[in-house]
């Protein structure tokens, strides 16, 4: 069976089979969304992420309503640390280094109470969740090899950060062949500025690593 639609994106509309795609949602954190988490550490304003889970929430339920893939990733560290790098570790002045005891737990650390996902996008039984340590969701990550074993060829991608994870994770897939369509609303990111120019930098070249629609676009193609 396909279930096909064509998404209104930019830099063009694109067909898409919803049977061969798979929802991937990227890092939605209390860590990266909330006071007290590695984001803040790192001196970010978190409320200008809030503006994504709304948009995220209706894709999910449609994807969900739908049977699409569901792909959930978390950026984190063993509690050992030993599969974070000690450059990621020493890297700039954060108020709490990774590791360390914050209001949530011990920062980025899995297992903890801000590694976990945020109440309103939590994974249910049957959806991959993806821990992965580095900005990129393939690296040091079985998604290659779960997208492969279900067949999947087209990425809706969203989450956070734009310009940090979502893109580096887009541009990973786009090597590997994927075809990621990135949703605009579902993004965002501690700088509007970078938000913006995150997204510019995926579609422009004619769709240089993918594609950037919006989430009512993404809703009305999978209804
Ligand atoms: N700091 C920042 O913008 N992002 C990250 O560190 N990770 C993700 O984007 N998930």
């Amino acid at each position: 069976d396909t279930v096909r639609a064509t998404v209104t994106a930019e830099p063009g509309p694109i067909d898409v089979d919803f049977t061969s795609t798979a929802l991937v949602i990227i890092d939605m954190q209390r860590d990266f969304m909330e006071p007290g988490g590695f984001g803040e550490t790192l001196g970010n304003d978190v409320s200008q992420l809030g503006r994504a889970v709304a948009p995220i929430a209706a894709v999910l339920e449609a994807a969900r309503e739908t049977g699409m893939t569901v792909v959930h990733t978390r950026e984190g560290h063993l509690p050992d640390l030993s599969d974070a790098p000690p450059a990621k570790i020493a890297r700039g002045a954060p108020s709490l280094r990774i590791g360390d005891p914050g209001p949530m737990g011990r920062i980025l650390i899995r297992g903890e109470a801000g590694h976990d996902i945020i109440p309103a996008l939590y994974p249910v039984e049957g959806e991959i969740v993806i821990d992965k340590p580095g900005k990129g969701a393939f690296y040091a990550t079985s998604l290659g090899a779960d997208l492969k074993a279900r067949e999947i060829d087209t990425l809706l991608v969203c989450g956070v950060t734009t310009e940090v994870c979502v893109n580096t994770t887009v541009r990973e897939a786009n090597d590997r062949g994927y075809r990621c369509i990135v949703i605009a609303d579902g993004c965002a990111s501690y700088f509007p500025e970078f938000h913006e120019m995150g997204l510019k930098m995926i579609k422009a070249q004619g769709g240089i690593f993918g594609w950037v629609a919006d989430s009512a676009a993404v809703l009305d193609a999978i209804h």
